[in-house]
């Protein structure tokens, strides 16, 4: 175990140094242990080291093109004692082409989910508290989402995971639909680790649309924008399964489908 334990506020160059730790471990694909192992964070420290994150891989070039939400089921809220869902944010890199080949030694111990994505047609205003998501939003669309905890065997606190940019590795979005109600529309995921998964979009706060409403709150409260053009991941329509080599497909009924195919870098470089 490295580091020492804090019992203070974790200070700003702790906050680059927890960062700076879960960017190696994800650019080398190496796990690493909870930082709350040695570590001694609340939440307002987590989006601080998330947002430290993602200015390292903005500072490689990457650009945020979305949000995504996690713990949006009742029973994941249960198991980590929480009543919050959680906020990460999707950079170019992440994304897969629908259809496309996706290289499982990018990750550690990726696992795939469904879920159902909206796209934004313009800016949320947070500062406006009676601010509609709803009409900032044109499309859905059926999704995969690749997570890829950093934290070794997914063991991780609520602060670590948030800490971790909320487990996002990949994602891949198939055909916009102008669809607005995706209310309890059924989901299937067939391949990767799992014969076959169903579940229910209504699994996701018994209707993605509340994961847009809880979105708005979230963003507000950590200063997160919503931009026109940016994708919104709502949250897992079933548990996650681990992502495999082969073609893993979620289709949600009245959406359509989409896929990805698990492959290992032919040229072997890691
Ligand atoms: O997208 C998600 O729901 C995952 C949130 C992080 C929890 C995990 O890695 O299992
Ligand atoms: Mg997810």
């Amino acid at each position: 175990m490295s580091g020492s334990i804090l019992t203070g506020p974790v200070d700003a160059d702790t906050v680059e140094a927890l960062a700076a730790r879960l960017d190696t471990a994800q650019t080398s694909r190496t796990d690493t242990p909870s930082l709350a192992d040695t570590h001694d964070f609340g939440v307002d420290e987590a989006y601080a080291i998330q947002a430290a994150l993602l200015a390292r891989r903005e500072a490689r070039g990457e650009r945020i093109v979305g949000v995504k939400l996690g713990f949006t089921s009742k029973a994941k809220m249960a198991q980590m004692g929480v009543s919050d869902v959680i906020v990460g944010r999707l950079t170019d890199a992440m994304r897969v082409t629908d259809g496309d080949d996706v290289d499982l030694s990018r990750f550690i111990h990726p696992k795939v989910e469904p879920e159902v994505a909206y796209r934004l047609c313009r800016d949320v205003d947070l500062a406006d508290p009676t601010t509609d998501i709803e009409s900032c939003v044109d499309a859905v669309a059926p999704a995969l989402e690749i997570i890829d905890s950093r934290y070794r065997d997914f063991r991780f606190t609520y602060s670590d995971v948030v800490a971790d940019n909320t487990s996002a590795a990949a994602f891949a979005i198939g055909p916009w639909r102008p669809v607005r109600d995706v209310s309890n529309r059924a989901v299937r995921m067939v391949g990767s680790g799992a014969a076959e998964v169903v579940g229910s979009t209504a699994a996701v706060l018994g209707d993605p649309v509340r994961a847009l409403h809880a979105l708005v709150d979230m963003c507000r409260r950590r200063g997160i924008p919503l931009r026109a053009g940016q994708v919104v991941l709502a949250g897992a329509a079933t548990a996650a399964v681990p992502l495999t080599g082969g073609v893993t497909c979620c289709d949600v009924a009245g959406l359509g489908t989409v896929s990805v195919r698990g492959v290992r870098d032919v040229r072997g470089v890691r």
